[in-house]
């Protein structure tokens, strides 16, 4: 959990007990004021009662009183009531929450060669909502024998194109694409890939033909690609081969940083 997302939660929280504390008998209880932190604030059961203890247990009289007059509990407050929070979470206490989505150490510096598999993904067409969703082809490949798989993506039907769209975390002027196939490979029509300016390359294009290996693992060699890219469409053809459902299993974007 992000740190300013903690400290929301504490003005909220705190404006919530101000609210009820015009008289004694209107401050919320423990039980109420985590209800009323789900509600308002978005997050879950277990961050409200973490939020809630941590309130109950950091926040001065003289904190309550600068939020009810508009402005911002103190410095000390914040602090003590987010390690508070994070120590309630992780069980752990934590100084330095991240910062970004990314921890620090996962950052590569400007300039290396970087492999990194798909964070996200969405498709034109998915047999399910999670198992064979797109979702199914971000992370490393985690399908180990050739088969109808849900741990790998696969379109609405047997009988279409679809594309997937696969996206990842670090931009990257692109050298090579790799795609796993865990099922019937070989019906790849179009690989495209989008820089961060949201521009398009075409970058392979081709006829389906029946792979030799199955799960087969497909590079696709980019050059001339001169801006980052973060974001990869790949197009299946499953009429030309009519083997059945063409299903990826991870999608593997490869280049140097910028
Ligand atoms: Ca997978």
């Amino acid at each position: 959990m992000m740190k300013m997302k903690i400290v929301s939660v504490l003005a909220l929280s705190a404006g919530l007990i101000a609210c009820g504390g015009d008289s004694s008998s209107n401050v919320p209880t423990r039980d109420e004021l985590v209800a009323q932190i789900v509600e308002s604030g978005g997050v879950d059961q277990v961050v409200a009662e973490c939020a809630a203890d941590a309130l109950f247990s950091n926040l001065t009289e003289a904190d309550l009183t600068a939020v009810v007059a508009g402005g911002d509990p103190s410095a000390e407050a914040q602090t003590a009531f987010t390690n508070a929070v994070l120590d309630c979470l992780s069980g752990t206490t934590v100084t330095e929450p991240p910062s970004s989505d990314v921890p620090a150490t996962d950052v590569p510096a400007s300039g290396v060669e970087y492999s990194q598999w798909a964070s996200n993904a969405f498709a034109t067409s998915q047999y399910g909502e999670t198992s064979w969703s797109a979702s199914e082809s971000t992370g490393e490949p985690n399908v180990v024998k050739c088969g109808d798989n849900g741990m790998a993506w696969a379109p609405m039907t047997t009988t279409e194109e679809a594309t997937l769209t696969v996206q990842f975390d670090i931009p990257v002027i692109p050298s090579a694409i790799s795609v796993v196939q865990s099922y019937n490979p070989g019906a790849i029509t179009s690989i495209e890939v989008v820089d961060v300016n949201g521009d398009s390359t075409v970058v392979y294009s081709g006829v389906p033909k029946v792979g030799a290996d199955c799960p087969a693992t497909s590079a696709f060699p980019i050059t001339g690609v001169t801006t980052a890219v973060d974001e990869v469409n790949i197009t299946i053809d499953e009429t030309v081969l009519d083997l059945g459902w063409s299903e990826v299993d991870a999608v593997q974007l490869v280049g140097v940083t910028k």
